[in-house]
């Protein structure tokens, strides 16, 4: 776990203790005055009001993992930066705040940040939504707790009751709070069997409902009321609510958590595991992303943007074989796989999305990949591609909007290939060749990308490939030339990739700007048609 400490509280300071309070590991401050060390202290930190450039006012016998230089003083920020990077040499110092963004000042910082850019930052996170104040309450309410947390999942428990039950248990814990994943009735269904099984997934099966007395909390996990859909007693005071489902009464908790635009549950604990900065296990991860897929019928039904989202997030930590003895899934590891990458490499321009999914095996997984990411908020216009053998493969879809997406990947990319289909699905085949070739007369790439082209080129190429061959055999070993040559083939991979995904990103969205212009042509031609017909 991440230990913090934090130095100097200016307004950037405080805006970062604000959210400090979110994050899951000990946290320490040293401030100038006692009144905001003892604000700092209800809220958790341990605070206490001193000289932060002083070091004797640091935490004894503790690792500091991170500072963080905070103060409104510029030369003091400085000094600061100096005492904590010789007080915590293995500490990762960052200055934040006025006066420690020059040269002179804070060459001790691993990394100096632009006050306005985080304060830009922390007000756009602010203005999409309050997702700081969910993470403060949720962690303020596990630690009101005295005694361990019962998370009880809804009677007869499917995958997502039970993912999201196991992640809660893990928050809790994160919290310093005793956890257990309770639920009432039969793990029955096979798939949920399996489930429990192949993951060893252990929680406690309650029998009457008075066995909760021993917990001192109740949180609620995929259902949001007592007695309503689980065999506790109506009465029973709850402490937590984390659902999906739109509520059919009053809820109450000390802390609720509903999210109906969120296709499972799991996504939203999903969602407090990223934001918390705590790494799922391989089971907790496993279970979740099979929670989010039953839920969502593989991202089929009632999905949202947070559930590609949470699924990218999981799955670095997921155990594919499990997942894949689960059931047969209809959406196979390697789709899940391009979606998220798909997710992650994005570029959005107004309502269009292009992404580069790089190498692929599997040429259907565009197509699936630029379905799915059409159910993204605001989004009418995908456009995926990616590298298989020398053929360069996109597929695109288009709804609710005005432009025929067919016409535009054939005039966007027609001269490199082949291009088009109908309005709202199309796709192409583009040659590789003819896009890395122009790598050497494109003056706008970038330097870098224009080399890395080159070696791509020319280790193909006999004459020139024996002369880098020598070299990289004359500076190391065998071994070492071999890992080299890796690496080296992994950096010109990336390199070929960005600029398949730069070409075909600029090329899509130019001709895009001038498609609704072409739409409106054809429109009237297809008028034109129409009167003569009825004539
Ligand atoms: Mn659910």
């Amino acid at each position: 776990m991440t230990s913090r400490l934090v130095l100097g509280c200016g307004s950037i300071g405080r805006i970062v203790l604000a959210e400090v309070r979110t994050w899951s590991g000990p946290v320490y401050a040293v401030v100038e005055d006692e009144s905001r060390a003892d604000e700092l202290r209800k809220a958790g930190v341990d605070a206490r009001a001193g000289d932060p450039t002083d070091p004797a006012n640091y935490p004894e016998d503790v690792d500091v993992d991170v500072v963080l230089v905070a103060g409104d003083d510029g030369e003091a920020n400085r000094r600061a930066t100096e005492a904590a990077s010789g007080r915590y040499p293995a500490a990762f110092v960052v200055a934040v705040g006025d006066g420690v963004s020059g040269e002179s000042k804070a060459e001790a910082a691993d990394r100096v940040v632009d006050p306005t850019g985080v304060m830009t930052d922390y007000l756009l996170e602010l203005s999409v939504g309050t997702d700081s104040e969910r993470l403060v309450g949720l962690l303020e309410t596990l630690r009101e707790l005295r005694g361990p947390l019962a998370v009880v999942t809804h009677d007869n428990p499917d995958p997502d009751a039970i993912a999201a039950a196991l992640a809660l248990v893990v928050v809790a814990e994160a919290a310093g709070v005793d956890a257990e994943p309770c639920y009432f009735g039969d793990i029955s269904h096979q798939e949920n069997r399996a489930l429990v099984n192949l993951l060893d997934i252990d929680l406690r099966n309650l029998e009457e409902p008075g066995q909760i007395e021993e917990y001192d909390g109740v949180a609620l996990v995929d259902h949001s009321r007592p007695g309503v859909n689980d065999s506790l007693d109506p009465e029973t005071s709850i402490d937590v609510v984390v659902d999906h489902h739109p509520p059919r009464g009053p809820v109450n908790a000390s802390f609720v958590d509903l999210r109906s635009d969120a296709g499972s549950t799991s996504t939203l604990l999903a969602d407090y595991l990223d934001r918390f900065e705590i790494e799922p296990d391989e089971t907790v991860a496993t279970a979740l992303l099979y929670g989010i897929r039953i839920d969502t019928r593989d991202f089929t039904r009632e999905v949202s943007q947070s559930d590609f989202e949470a699924a990218a997030f999981l799955l670095p930590y997921v155990d594919r074989d499990v997942l894949d003895r689960v059931e047969s899934p209809s959406m196979s590891a390697e789709v899940i796989e391009t979606v998220s990458r798909a997710i992650r490499n994005r570029t959005v321009r107004g309502d269009a999305l292009t992404t580069c999914v790089g190498y692929i095996r599997n040429r259907d997984a565009l197509a699936q990949a630029a379905d799915r990411l059409l159910d993204m908020e605001g989004i009418r216009i995908t456009l995926v591609y990616g590298i298989r053998d020398d053929t360069v493969y996109v597929s695109g879809r288009a709804r609710g909007t005005e432009v025929d997406l067919g016409e535009t990947l054939r005039s966007a990319f027609g001269s490199i290939g082949s291009a088009g289909g109908h309005a709202d699905m199309a796709g192409g085949q583009l040659s590789l060749g003819i896009i890395t070739e122009r790598l050497g007369e494109e003056t706008t790439l970038s330097e870098p990308a224009v080399r890395e082209g080159q070696i791509e080129r020319e280790a193909e190429g006999d004459v020139e490939g024996e002369e880098g061959g020598d070299v990289e055999g004359e500076e190391g070993g065998d071994v070492e030339g071999e890992e080299g040559g890796e690496r080296e083939a992994e950096a010109e991979g990336d390199a070929v990739v960005d600029l398949v995904d730069s070409v075909l990103r600029e090329q899509f969205f130019e001709t895009l700007e001038a498609a609704p212009s072409r739409l409106a042509a054809h429109r009237e031609e297809s008028d034109v048609f129409d009167d003569y017909g009825h004539e």
